[in-house]
């Protein structure tokens, strides 16, 4: 896992270089470089790994998932949205270089990832193509973007009564957690997890079964993500701790309670680990065990 991340990290910088005009690129490559877990580019290669692939032929897409994900948390701190002052431990980037940078630096990202993996991939052209239509979907309003308007929507909007059951467009709140966390969450792991397995000539049976893999995964990730909200330090998560209580956001603690949502992990953990044991991953492993045992604490 860590040679993963130490190949990543370096690749991110040496693509990441700062030109004319300068600030748009520092606060680019500010939130990308930042010391996140990596979790979305090490699935990528290790999904192309455990495929039979090779992870050099993955690594330019590893890294543009990575600047996808870190784009989204650029614009999901910014006030209008979230409204974080932290990420990864320092400042969030409309704190170090302004708001109208910030949402320009994620703008940027948007077109700099994918631009990234036509220029430094070497896969033939229809591997190519096929890797660039999942990254775009993922990013748009059918799901990243979308998962993002029902979280923000899900929190401000007026939940009404239909038939004695509090509904918002047309969901109930159970409803509306599984989209949001499906299209907010689940849609990075899923796009990193198929990518990988696509660049590394993956059946569709088995792009399918790494996509269930990245659906459970994120599910689980969401929770657990959550679950640290209430019960982890600034120090361990690096962002502002409480907030989801206190600004009363539907999420799987707030409608459970903590006690149903660590089972959620569990019995998530479980589904996904009967996906992928016959793989025997060891970092994969690792992913998950790390997740269950920091919430079992
Ligand atoms: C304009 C394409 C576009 C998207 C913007 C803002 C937004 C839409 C989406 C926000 C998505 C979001 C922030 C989801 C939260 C997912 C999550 C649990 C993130 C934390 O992931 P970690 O813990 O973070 O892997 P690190 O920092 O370790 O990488």
């Amino acid at each position: 896992m860590n040679k993963y991340i130490e190949t990543v990290d370096k690749k991110l910088d040496e693509w990441m270089p700062i030109e004319y005009p300068k600030d748009i690129f520092k606060s680019m490559k500010y939130t990308v470089t930042l010391p996140g877990k990596r979790l979305r580019p090490v699935m990528c290669l290790e999904a192309c790994k455990i495929m039979g692939g090779d992870t050099e032929k993955a690594l330019p897409s590893a890294c543009a998932i990575e600047m996808l994900h870190a784009q989204s948390l650029i614009h999901d701190d910014l006030p209008c949205m979230d409204n974080d002052d932290f990420r990864r431990g320092k400042p969030s980037n409309h704190k170090v270089f302004g708001e109208a940078i910030a949402v320009l630096a994620g703008d940027a990202l948007l077109s700099f990832a994918p631009q990234i993996i036509l220029e430094k991939s070497d896969l033939p052209a229809d591997t190519l193509i096929k890797v660039l239509k999942e990254f775009v979907s993922s990013a748009g309003a059918y799901q990243l973007i979308g998962g993002q308007v029902a979280d923000i929507q899900s929190e401000e909007g007026e939940w009404k009564k239909e038939n004695g059951t509090l509904m918002l467009n047309g969901k109930t709140k159970d409803e509306m957690l599984y989209y949001i966390h499906t299209n907010k969450t689940a849609v990075l792991f899923k796009l990193a997890l198929k990518v990988g397995a696509i660049i590394a000539g993956a059946s569709d049976e088995q792009i399918f079964e790494m996509e269930n893999f990245g659906q459970k995964f994120g599910l689980a990730f969401q929770i657990y993500d959550d679950i640290m909200d209430e019960i982890a330090t600034f120090e361990e998560l690096g962002k502002t701790v409480g907030k989801d209580k206190d600004s009363g956001k539907l999420t799987y603690v707030t409608l459970y309670g903590l006690d149903k949502a660590k089972s959620k992990v569990h019995e998530l953990a479980g589904e996904v680990h009967s996906i992928i044991d016959k793989y025997n991953s060891e970092i994969f492993n690792t992913m998950l065990d790390k997740m269950v045992s920091k919430i079992d604490r």
